[in-house]
């Protein structure tokens, strides 16, 4: 069983959107769980630090500005293949090919108020994740539908 850990952000235009709810609910529902959660106004050595990858494209600077711009949602969001599902969940980074259903094909027409981030392999995952939360700020707990929701794989 493929229980992993990803990191999402809830940008700022989703928290300004009222959006936070209906985001995690669409998680919840799913079948995953929040690890750890907690709203927060990214520092830019933070956001430099998440976003290395991009850094010297011609959109870094945007992506960082509004990164920093305002209060986010951040979330340790846990289940079997999580990082993959949540990224499912969130849908593609171009919105012309977000499907509708898909949190970013639901809420979003542009490429930098995407309203979601989510980490994009395992690696990423666990570097994300020690960027944004202590250890202490990550919790295990079992939700009252695990029985049913982990069945053992066949
Ligand atoms: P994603 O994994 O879907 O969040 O997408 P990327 O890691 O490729 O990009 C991170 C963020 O950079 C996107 F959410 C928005 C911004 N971006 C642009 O503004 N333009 C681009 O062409 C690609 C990404």
């Amino acid at each position: 069983m493929e229980i992993e850990q990803t990191l999402v952000l809830i940008k700022p235009d989703g928290v300004q959107r009222g959006l936070v709810g209906e985001i995690i609910a669409r998680y919840e529902r799913r079948g995953l769980k929040i690890a750890a959660m907690k709203l927060l106004q990214l520092p830019r050595v933070t956001a430099e630090a998440l976003y290395a990858v991009h850094h010297g494209k011609s959109f870094y600077d945007v992506l960082i500005e509004f990164m920093t711009s305002a209060p986010i949602i951040a979330l340790a969001i846990e289940g079997r293949n999580a990082i993959e599902l949540v990224r499912i969940l969130n849908g593609e980074t171009d919105p012309r090919e977000s499907q509708p259903g898909s949190i970013r094909g639901d809420f979003s027409v542009d490429i930098t108020h995407n309203v979601v981030h989510a980490s994009d392999s395992r690696r990423n995952a666990q570097r994300e994740l020690d960027i944004v939360f202590a250890a202490d700020e990550r919790y295990e707990y079992n939700r009252a539908d695990e029985g049913t929701l982990h069945v053992k794989a066949v």
